[in-house]
């Protein structure tokens, strides 16, 4: 069916009206212009989610329920895009561009999938199809409590849960999975429909009332499957709990301790002293609307916009660096998490957390001083609850400056004058948190031109239950992590998509390789030679890194040179080293994850292809994603490439990350390579001791037992800056050093106050050397 003319619109409620922003702690200029709503790249509003629902509503017969999966902003093409944006930035004014949404729904208690392109600027439905067979949109909350709701109420399960004999006072609880695919259908197990299989657990029946007691430690073998239109139970699985696949009867349960995150279970240490963030003058960026729910920022250099969104989340675009192009969009594209364990159900288990969940829809409320340590700008977010009603998402990015460390640093040793900065970089990060899982995403960027993508994984682990008796025992397919618990081996995959402009348009994508130069009387007569090929990627495809040959890829603007060395500018990908998938290439977990196979794939750009792996990935078939996006081979001629970086880890897990996970980053990089003239942060002011206002604590009393009150009077960077030597910094630390510079016969002088503690008066020396 195709919908061409939408009726008249029923609601048109007034456009909110916005300001721009400057947070209590954002300091700098805010032009406070109008904002605008109707810019193309703003995020919906409520009132657009609002009106797009309602359009789709009455496209259809009075009476008909609707179950809206997606409303978003539908992103404009390139073609009209990117002129609109180049006007922008000097000035002019801008093409207009209708404001559009893009909206997945089914006809309720259906299987009937549309999907729909609404024209918010002329108030009308554009187009509207309906969707074939095995395409299944995301989870939402309220579907994910109708699935826990039917297990929990069906007598076969009850009937199941009864064998097990639990605690009178147990409380079940369920973890609904996304079903994942195998392409069986026997008339029992069929992966055609939408279905739920559902993992089973238990609070701890000591402290069954507490609702935050980890029922990951106390896994049931029994693993209901719920139809996911009738939401009836279809079927009960039992799980296999031994070494092999064989499911035995289930047999009472065996009283066992769980094992807890909550603090207040915990004996907490008390020897953690307050490390507090202070940015005394306030921060170094600031925070405009460029329409109602889009926000532009500006930091040391760099100026981008942020969107958010039901799949993606955060969203950056419009990346420039000192005046100059650099990023058309840079999103996390999707992630997979396919596991090991072969034995049926398992077998189906893998996670594609935004496109089976969204990473907007999972995004935490961040919390002042829990989730974000120091001076913060929080943005907040819109999206489209199950009836097209808008769904407020407060402050689900923030933003803030970190330390990390020196940025650069050189000390003359003939002098012992150390030049040194700190560096300082801009975090624009969000967490989600999908059922047991957090991801930690965080851009990063620096003074030095750089931009980081880091993933932190944490949460807990997707555990089974596994026999109380092969607790000591080694597991095919997992780590025992506690009496009775197995968490699979699995991997993980993300797919950052990277739409470069460097320069402007026309980038390629080129890879160097460091090869060593064959022996050669002439040319390398010593053998230590080495030099370096570069190849341009010529038609779309995938790429391994090749650690062994150095592979370094690299996105580049061949119109433009450098002026000091005649290359063309660009920046290199810094790819984390990736174990490829493990999955055999025939099975659904290897066609399903198509960006788990290589680091790199290059594609050619087309509109509306976001998603690494395809546009809908629950129950997905593999027939859509990147992979396929490269198998067309086009060519790149037309120097408009799309970079896919794919990185991630392969999760053994340690009994150390249970029953909650220490943190595991993972890291991508895009850094200038022969972009600019000389090293961009050479112009970072000084790291200095006035400023930083860092504690000498040597000489200190009573540190063994821990300092409760600093004065701040060390000066490690004054003395720095003042050439004062290592040798005499070990005998003289707690006092001031005065350089008197290079006298006659190279001879050196300083004037030295000493003391043997701080509250005896100090000596003065003399010293020459
Ligand atoms: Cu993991």
């Amino acid at each position: 069916m195709t919908i061409n003319q939408g009726p008249p619109l029923h609601a048109e409620a007034a456009m909110a009206s916005s300001a721009c922003v400057t947070g209590g702690n954002v300091i700098g200029a805010c032009g406070c212009e109008k904002a605008h709503p109707e810019h193309p790249l703003g995020p919906l509003t409520a009132d657009e989610i609002y009106r797009s629902s309602s359009l789709i509503r009455n496209a259809w017969p009075e009476g008909t329920g609707f179950t809206f999966k997606v409303v978003t902003l539908h992103e404009p093409a390139k073609s009209r895009l990117s002129p609109y944006l180049e006007a922008e930035r000097v000035g002019k004014l801008p093409g207009h561009i209708d404001r559009r949404s893009f909206v997945v729904y089914y006809i309720k208690n259906t299987e009937k999938l549309h999907e729909a392109v609404v024209n918010l600027t002329q108030g009308r439905v554009e187009g509207n199809v309906r969707l074939g067979p095995n395409l299944h949109p995301n989870s939402d909350g309220e579907e994910i409590l109708l699935v826990e709701r039917a297990c929990l109420e069906d007598l076969r399960v009850q009937a199941e849960i009864a064998k097990l004999e639990l605690p009178d006072d147990a409380v079940i609880v369920l973890d609904p999975w996304i079903y994942g695919s195998d392409g069986v259908d026997d008339g029992v197990y069929s992966d055609k429909k939408r279905v739920w299989q559902c993992f089973m657990y238990m609070r701890d029946a000591k402290n069954s009332t507490e609702a935050d007691s980890c029922h990951y430690s106390l896994p049931l073998p029994i693993s209901p499957v719920v139809d996911g239109v009738t939401h009836k139970v279809i079927r009960v699985d039992i799980l296999p709990t031994g070494l092999d696949n064989t499911v035995k009867p289930l047999e009472p349960w065996i009283p066992r301790d769980a094992n807890e995150y909550i603090p207040e279970t915990n004996d907490l240490r008390t020897d953690v002293k307050p490390l507090s963030v202070i940015q005394p003058d306030g921060v170094s960026f600031t925070v405009e609307k460029f329409s109602e729910m889009g926000h532009a920022l500006k930091w040391q250099k760099w100026e981008f916009k942020v969107g958010f969104n039901q799949r993606e989340g955060l969203v950056i675009y419009d990346v420039h660096y000192d005046g100059k192009p650099m990023f058309y969009r840079l999103s996390l594209s999707d992630m997979a998490i396919p596991y090991a364990d072969p034995r049926h159900p398992f077998h189906k288990k893998q996670a594609f957390d935004l496109g089976d969940a969204g990473a907007g829809l999972m995004a935490n409320n961040l919390k002042l001083g829990c989730d974000c340590l120091g001076s913060i700008y929080y943005l907040s977010g819109v999206l489209s609850d199950p009836n097209g009603l808008p769904q407020e998402m407060p402050n689900v990015i923030c933003i803030h400056e970190v330390d990390n460390g020196i940025g650069w640093k050189h000390t003359n040793y003939r002098t012992n004058r150390a030049v040194v900065t700190r560096d300082r970089q801009l975090v624009v990060q969000q967490i989600l948190t999908v059922s047991n899982y957090e991801y930690i995403t965080a851009w990063y960027f620096n003074q030095a031109a750089d931009i980081y993508y880091e993933v932190r994984a944490t949460g807990i682990l997707s555990t089974q239950p596994v026999d109380l008796g092969l607790t000591k025992a080694p597991h095919p397919y997992g780590t025992i992590v506690h009496p009775g618990v197995l968490a699979g081996h699995h991997q993980h995959f993300f797919s950052l998509r990277i739409d470069p402009m460097l320069a402007g348009r026309g980038n390629e994508v080129v890879y160097d390789e460091a090869v060593a130069m064959p022996p050669d009387d002439d040319e390398n007569p010593y053998g230590v030679g080495y030099t370096l090929t570069t190849r341009r990627i010529e038609s779309a495809g995938g790429y391994e890194t090749a650690s062994h040959r150095n592979r370094v890829f690299r996105i580049t603007n061949p119109s433009v040179l450098n002026t000091v060395n005649g290359s063309p500018v660009g920046y290199k990908i810094q790819v984390p080293p990736m174990q490829p998938i493990l999955a055999a290439k025939g099975s659904f977990h290897y066609k399903r994850a198509q960006f788990a196979d290589k680091s790199i794939y290059v594609t050619k750009y087309r509109d509306n292809e976001y998603y690494a792996g395809g546009k809908y990935t629950n129950q997905s078939r593999g027939v859509d994603g990147v992979r396929a996006y490269a198998g067309r081979n086009e060519s790149l001629e037309d120097g408009d490439p799309v970079v896919w970086v794919n990185f991630g880890i392969n999760h053994i897990p340690r009994i150390e990350e249970f029953p909650v996970m220490p943190t595991e980053t993972m890291r991508v990089g895009l850094r200038p390579f022969n972009f600019f003239e000389r090293n961009p942060a050479i112009d970072v002011p000084q790291s200095r001791q006035e400023v930083n206002r860092s504690v000498g604590l040597n000489g200190v009393e009573g540190l063994r037992d821990g300092v409760s009150a600093m004065t701040v009077d060390g000066s490690c960077c004054a003395q720095s800056d003042s050439g004062r030597p290592e040798t005499l910094a070990r005998y003289f630390t707690a006092g001031q050093v005065w350089d008197l510079g290079t006298w006659r016969y190279g001879l050196k002088a300083w004037i030295v106050e000493w003391s043997l503690s701080a509250s005896i008066t100090p000596l003065v020396f003399l010293i020459v050397a």
